[in-house]
């Protein structure tokens, strides 16, 4: 559990010029991070697009991050999928591929019963013999944990943790005291990473991280050491970056790739539905973004 500990990106899609997942952009943005210190990377969640990749394309990204990174950082594997069938697919190539942990949203589309929540996760868990990561994020799959899915969940120990990104700090709470000391919960929300670790969760997952990697591992570093002034004032410098890099056109995504881009790390755009940012978001605020950046850093 020890080991799951710290900041961990999730990590971006990354594609070549013609909107194809690229080798040599997906490794360049994994040594980009590991770089800067970060722990570990959570490999094809939102932020990597998941839902509008192929499996063939969620292979290759998961294979080249192991084949950069694999024994240099904690890589979690995101295998939630429109269909059972492709999830387990995915889970047994993660574990193939030696990645530490597996983590997925719960289905997507259809509202289903708890009950075929549960056997989704359920099936996914018992393809490999990978610990297991539950991702609650009910902004974006319409369904909220209930402490009562949670609790027949944990029973199973193959889950050692969850990816909470449900914006009540009160949940990150309730699924610690459920969970023990032993549980890992991950803070979601970016905006409120400090009061997410001082309530309970005991590491992050987030998808600015990667934008800005330098200020939650200081924001760790004084929560850590019990500098609250500090952490919170760095806190304060994360959410005027991400209400800044939310205020754009294209979406949230597409602003942080082209930070990147200034930043020294091309990982190409979005892919449609997303879409990128243009005009004058793209020229001046996009540089903008960038020296805000590099100020909150000094
Ligand atoms: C992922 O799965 O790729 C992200 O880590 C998801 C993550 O929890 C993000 N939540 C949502 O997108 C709803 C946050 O990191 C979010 O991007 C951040 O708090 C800015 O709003």
């Amino acid at each position: 559990v020890e080991k799951f500990k710290g900041i961990i990106p999730a990590f971006y899609a990354c594609y070549d010029e013609t909107g194809d997942v690229s080798e040599a952009r997906t490794k360049a943005l994994c040594s980009y991070l590991f770089d800067k210190g970060v722990q570990g990377l959570y490999v094809g969640g939102s932020s990597g697009e998941c839902i509008y990749q192929n499996l063939e394309e969620r292979k290759a990204t998961l294979k080249y991050v192991a084949e950069s990174m694999k024994g240099k950082l904690i890589l979690i594997a995101h295998v939630g999928a429109p269909s059972t069938r492709e999830s387990v697919e995915l889970a047994k190539y993660a574990e193939e591929l030696g990645y530490d942990a597996l983590s997925a949203i719960p289905p997507i589309y259809f509202k289903l019963p708890e009950s075929s929540i549960y056997k989704y996760w359920t099936s996914i868990m018992d393809a490999t013999g990978l610990p297991f990561i539950i991702y609650n994020i009910p902004q974006t799959t319409g369904y909220n944990l209930s402490l009562n899915l949670f609790g027949k969940l944990i029973e199973n120990k193959k889950v050692i943790g969850v990816k909470n990104s449900s914006m009540p700090a009160l949940d990150i709470e309730r699924f610690k005291a459920a969970g023990g000391e032993n549980f890992i919960v991950f803070n979601g929300p970016d905006e409120q990473y400090v009061s997410g670790r001082l309530i309970g969760a005991d590491a992050g997952i987030g998808g600015t991280y990667a934008a800005m990697p330098e200020l939650y591992l200081k924001a760790e570093q004084y929560v850590s050491t019990g500098n609250f002034a500090k952490a919170r004032s760095i806190q304060k410098d994360i959410n005027d970056l991400i209400i800044a890099l939310c205020s754009l056109n294209g979406n949230m995504y597409s602003a942080i790739k082209e930070v990147l881009k200034l930043r020294g790390v091309n990982v190409g755009s979005v892919r449609g539905p997303l879409e990128p940012v243009t005009g004058d978001d793209l020229e001046t605020k996009i540089p903008a973004i960038r020296d805000m950046i590099d100020a909150a850093i000094a």
